[in-house]
């Protein structure tokens, strides 16, 4: 059984004493359609999103400059650097640990250069390059699993054993990770909800959380915060599915998630706090 998950600046236990699950928030550094004040407000809006979420309690501040909603159109790698590159090293020393949501290399090296402590790649490190890119770093990695790509991924989502061939594809990712020279302590996994899934299929992975965890012996990341898969129970719209969120954080953990995807930090929080100390 894994005992620890090194994570660069951090080592997180996997068993034992002080062993939680770790609320992972979500910092988008888009330009948002609300504001026209262009590079400097963006980053201005980020940084105290990020305060916000310190004083909330987050754990990990996971920083992305693209979106991967269904159907998005590519961010060129220049936008994503202009974007991303100044919120990490305005967070690097803020006390939680940093994430960078990227599937570029380029991207990779220049966020280990300023020393984040995960690199969370929808792609599973598959882009030519990532590999190297990440290899002689302390850093986390995550490995999600994504069918097709986020432009056509949800236009057809079709699986013979969704929980079988998920599980097939993330032990590729860890074998081809662990053969190129990397600590496998560094590793984590993701079902990546909504990445080519179906709503059955999305709720087929979440029942099958502590399935993962022990057939491929890895700590887990869960991601359904706000998804489409928690408007499918609910009925909400995006704006209001944090409770729903909260539900499905909670049921992932439950089955012994590590790490959990949100965008609502300080009601994440309090929900595990009071779930730990019913345990
Ligand atoms: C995920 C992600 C996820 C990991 C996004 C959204 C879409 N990274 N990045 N897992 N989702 N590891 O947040 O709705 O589920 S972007």
């Amino acid at each position: 059984m894994r005992s620890t998950f090194q994570f660069g600046r951090f080592n997180y236990p996997l068993q034992g004493e002080g062993v939680r699950a770790r609320v992972m928030g979500i910092l988008n550094v888009t330009p948002d359609s609300f504001s026209d004040g262009g590079q400097h407000q963006s980053l201005e809006f980020a940084i105290s999103h990020a305060e916000q979420m310190i004083l909330d309690g987050v754990d990990i501040i996971d920083v992305g400059g693209e979106s991967s909603r269904p159907g998005a159109p590519p961010l060129p790698l220049e936008d994503e650097l202009r974007r991303v590159m100044p919120v990490l090293y305005a967070l690097r020393d803020q006390g939680p640990a940093i994430s960078v949501d990227t599937y570029k290399p380029q991207v990779m090296r220049e966020a280990i250069i300023a020393g984040v402590d995960m690199i969370n790649d929808i792609n599973g490190f598959r882009a030519p390059g990532a590999l190297e890119a990440v290899r002689d770093s302390d850093c986390a990695l995550c490995i999600m699993h994504m069918q097709s790509d986020p432009q056509h991924m949800q236009l057809a989502p079709a699986y013979t054993d969704v929980v079988a061939e998920v599980i097939t594809f993330l032990r590729e990712r860890i074998n081809a990770m662990v053969a190129s020279g990397i600590d496998p302590r560094r590793l984590c996994i993701d079902p990546g909800f909504g990445f080519g899934k179906t709503v059955e299929h999305n709720y087929a992975l979440l029942r099958a959380t502590g399935r993962l965890i022990t057939e491929l012996d890895m700590p887990l990341l869960a991601g359904l915060s706000r998804k489409s898969m928690v408007g499918a129970v609910t009925g909400k719209p995006v704006e209001r599915r944090m409770a729903g969120s909260v539900g499905g954080a909670l049921a992932a953990v439950a089955q012994g998630a590590a790490i959990v995807r949100v965008h609502d930090v300080a009601e994440t929080v309090d929900a595990l706090k009071v779930w730990q100390a019913a345990q």
